[in-house]
């Protein structure tokens, strides 16, 4: 059969490149079926760590906090045992830590028989917002069920309960919805299970270290270890899946910190089994029931798996990988090089997801065409580690054309400053990619953010994910104290509004935004945010 021929090609043609050292293009379905067995094979056994809550605690509204709300210390939550509850009674529990796991209990009852089930609400949040007050009405454009509520139904008295449901929480609100009036229930022996594949914690950075600058590179490690599951979860709340951007920071934080490299390896190779049919790897991945892809393709995610094989292999010296998963990563450069324009300039396709950063109002074309010309030098650097040297070459040629493109697109001498689109719009996005890509200079980049500085109606960053690659745009044209007074306003700025992990979307000057319609279903505990712990070791 001609298949079967095809794939007897394929195998053999990968066989003699593994001889030669020369990888091959193209992948067939045994070849992707192997490597699902092979990111099966490296998923990983979740360490458990027994956390107990440490306070009762009951939110106060206060508008000099950040999220509005601050937590006050009732009692501690041994008390809670002593507590009686009836009917529309409730209590607030705080682990004093985020986590990611499960929660069980003991519930016991006590007065004249017990003839009724009880009926209780248990609300998980990992910000005091989400126990302060009720979830519904909800307006959010996300499912309402990523909302950590639950109400169950106990029929016997005395009785334990883990609850099925893995949650991210640092605070559980139980609320009696009822009980028979003959009687009222305790809880006690609360316990939470916190699940990571992280390992041992790094070392904290050295005594000479500021303390913020101590507290953010902590906080990021919290965020990285709960986020670290089977796969590198975007959040643990919500999506709680694999996604291309968010795995490469975390694996980039992971390096400075767990040095978990079978995890990164598992995610790559999870991309790799299940690309859509012309070979483009998915935006996500999800593992359950059993691995299947995302249908979201996000152009400078697909980009971005390339340096995230080139950096993989990089920290953790394995080139073997690198070179079974050169296939991937020269379709994907085969397949977003279509979108190259005659002139040189990268014009993704109408309709096509490019993300750069949550902000409806930035213009991508500059940064987008950056992430691409980034990619090429990754997709350059695994090209000669993998004997392709006729990609590279290829590489090479595409890098000088689109730089040169790009020079007279999108940088202003006049300004010295980058602009993207009709409208020459002056963003933080695209200095940050016009740097990475060096398609500016170093000279030319640190001047082009200084000047940024000046001009209060820049398009800024969204979210962490931007703030991060502009951070890295900083250290790579020598600005490294700007990048460090980033680091320390912005990641800086969530500390001190109680952050335990960081979170999915941050403005410092807008508590209320979402990019879901609701800050309810925001995820505080958020994979790009990571970072810190690998900027602030860099
Ligand atoms: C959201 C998640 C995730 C991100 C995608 C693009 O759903 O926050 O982290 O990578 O968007």
């Amino acid at each position: 059969m001609l298949v079967t021929d095809r794939r007897q090609f394929l195998k053999s043609a990968a066989l003699m490149a593994g001889a030669s050292g020369v990888a091959q293009s193209g992948t067939d379905e045994s070849q992707r079926a192997q490597w699902l067995d092979t990111a099966e094979r490296l998923k990983p056994r979740l360490h458990a760590t027994q956390v107990a809550p440490v306070s009762i605690v009951k939110p106060i509204a206060d508008a000099s906090q950040f999220l509005r709300w601050r937590m006050e210390r009732v009692s501690p939550a041994d008390t809670l045992r002593e507590r009686v509850m009836r009917r529309a009674d409730s209590v607030i529990l705080d682990f004093g830590r985020h986590l990611t796991g499960h929660l069980e209990f003991s519930i016991d009852g006590e007065g004249r028989g017990i003839d009724a089930p009880t009926r209780l609400k248990l609300t998980f949040g990992e910000v005091a917002p989400e126990v302060a007050g009720p979830f519904d009405p909800y307006h959010g454009a996300l499912s309402r069920a990523w909302l950590q509520d639950e109400v169950i139904n106990i029929d016997v008295l005395p009785n334990t309960l883990q609850l099925p449901r893995r949650y991210a929480f640092r605070y559980v609100k139980v609320e009696v919805i009822d009980t028979s009036p003959n009687y009222a229930i305790r809880l006690d022996r609360v316990q939470a299970t916190a699940l990571s594949s992280a390992g041992a914690e790094p070392p904290p950075l050295g005594k000479a270290t500021p303390e913020l600058l101590r507290q953010i590179d902590a906080v990021s490690i919290a965020t990285l270890r709960d986020c670290m599951q089977t796969v590198f979860e975007d959040g643990p709340k919500r999506d709680r899946r694999l996604w291309i951007g968010d795995l490469r920071l975390q694996a980039l934080t992971n390096y400075a910190t767990f040095r978990n490299f079978d995890l990164v390896k598992r995610c790559l190779y999870l991309f790799a089994a299940f690309p859509r049919e012309d070979g483009m790897v998915s935006a996500c991945v999800f593992e359950d029931p059993k691995p299947y892809r995302g249908h979201e393709y996000i152009v400078d995610y697909a980009a971005l798996y390339v340096a995230t094989v080139l950096d993989y292999a990089k920290a953790s010296n394995d080139w073997v990988t690198a070179r079974e998963l050169w296939p991937v990563v020269q379709q994907q450069m085969e397949i977003l090089e279509r979108y190259v324009r005659g002139d040189g300039l990268f014009a993704a396709p109408a309709g096509a997801w490019v993300f750069i950063d949550w902000n409806n109002r930035l213009d991508r074309t500059a940064a987008m065409h950056g992430v691409f010309v980034y990619s090429l030098r990754q997709a350059l650097a695994l090209a000669h580690k993998c004997g392709a040297e006729p990609q590279a070459t290829e590489y090479e040629r595409r890098f000088a054309q689109m730089a040169a493109a790009a020079r007279t697109a999108f940088y202003d001498p006049v300004l010295q400053i980058c602009v993207s689109g009709p409208k020459r719009q002056i963003s933080w996005a695209t200095q940050a990619w016009m740097v990475l890509s060096g398609i500016v200079t170093k000279e030319e980049g640190a001047q082009a953010f200084r000047a940024i500085r000046e001009i209060p109606d820049a398009i800024h960053p969204g979210a962490p994910y931007l703030y991060h690659y502009v951070a890295e745009a900083m250290i790579a044209c020598g600005l490294k104290q700007e990048a460090l007074e980033l680091i320390e306003s912005y990641w800086g700025g969530m500390v001190k509004a109680g952050a335990d992990t960081f979170w999915e979307v941050y403005d410092p000057s807008n508590a209320m935004l979402s990019p879901y319609n609701s800050v309810l279903v925001n995820s505080y505990c958020h994979a790009w945010s990571c970072t810190p712990a690998y900027l602030l070791r860099r």
